[in-house]
């Protein structure tokens, strides 16, 4: 494999022999952006930048890598549309999990984290989401279609639990929609954790209390402040800092199981590295995070993916993804 296309930029002989714990998955699409494109660039952008990357997490005083992490070719994108972009990503999440590894699907645009969901959701039935973003994401449709990237966390909240952190930009429609969510009480699907309660100092646990015990992660880059992480399709000011985020997902990760994860909506600026560099980094950081934590679990018996007759029956059950 040639190094300057790998994740870390690890050595061969890193590459060779063990199972590898994650496969990292980058799809180079935006076909839905609404406002400035080029988070097709995204992905390359971050693996790039991730070939500079100490490999030493100095936090975890270990090298995260040797859990074994291998990449995979690009996804190629379809113009037939983002239904057609979920289903591809859905195969694929799939097929990753069916080699026994954990998904790690760099983006690209939002609208692609409803595949990788579906195939977890399959693998994982009681799984929720743990959303970081800007943009509640919560309209039914947006621009003719129900899988742009704006509706992605409405179609998420329609098939499992949904925490959303670090919210500061919504429509009336969907703050609507959260409001009579809301309103059920303890059978609400979604729990919104807005920017300014985390400027406030909301506890990380309370966050993580609302989440089931597995999890899969979905960054959007946006979830940062523009001034460290400029290079988004849709900046919004009043964002969070590199250590809020290192809060949350270290405390969501500590107590749950993660069973997933992408980073998304990176869109390049020719020139300016460092939103790269920090999109990479996260994602190591994540890994690193992942670890510590299945390490300390494998104790306590984990629950394994559902495969093959078992899997087809809770598809066939549920009724739901097809
Ligand atoms: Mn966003």
């Amino acid at each position: 494999m040639d190094n300057s296309f790998n994740f870390g930029g690890l050595p061969k002989q890193a590459l060779e022999g063990a199972h590898p714990r994650y496969s990292v998955l980058p799809v180079p699409y935006d076909l839905t952006a609404s406002y400035i494109s080029g988070m097709r660039g995204g992905p390359r952008a971050i693996i790039d930048a991730s070939t500079h990357m100490e490999l030493y997490d100095h936090e975890l005083g270990c090298e995260p890598y040797l859990a074994g992490i291998e990449t995979l070719p690009y996804m190629e994108s379809t113009a037939l549309g983002p239904w057609e972009m979920v289903k591809r990503v859905r195969e694929a999440t799939e097929w990753i999990l069916e080699a026994g590894r954990m998904p790690v699907i760099l983006g690209g645009e939002h609208s692609i984290t409803l595949g990788m969901v579906q195939a977890l959701l399959e693998a994982y039935p009681k799984m929720s989401v743990l959303h970081l973003d800007a943009h509640a994401d919560m309209r039914d449709t947006y621009q003719d279609s129900p899988y742009n990237h704006a509706c992605v966390a409405r179609r998420i909240s329609e098939l499992c639990p949904i925490v959303q952190v670090g919210i500061r930009s919504l429509c009336v429609e969907e703050a609507e929609f959260l409001k009579a969510d809301a309103s059920k009480g303890r059978k609400a699907n979604i729990k919104t954790v807005y920017a300014e309660e985390i400027l406030r100092g909301i506890s990380w646990d309370k966050v993580v209390s609302s989440l089931t015990d597995e999890i899969c992660i979905t960054v959007d880059l946006d979830f940062f402040d523009p001034s460290i992480m400029s290079a988004t399709g849709t900046p919004e000011p009043g964002g969070l800092g590199w250590h809020d985020a290192l809060g949350v997902l270290r405390a969501a990760i500590a107590k749950r199981r993660v069973v997933g994860f992408d980073v998304v909506e990176l869109c390049p600026i020719p020139g300016l590295v460092a939103p790269d560099f920090m999109a990479a980094k996260l994602v190591y950081k994540m890994m690193g995070y992942i670890n510590e934590s299945l390490d300390k679990k494998t104790s306590k018996r984990p629950s394994k993916p559902l495969k093959g007759a078992s899997r087809r029956a809770a598809r066939a059950g549920k009724g739901r993804n097809r």
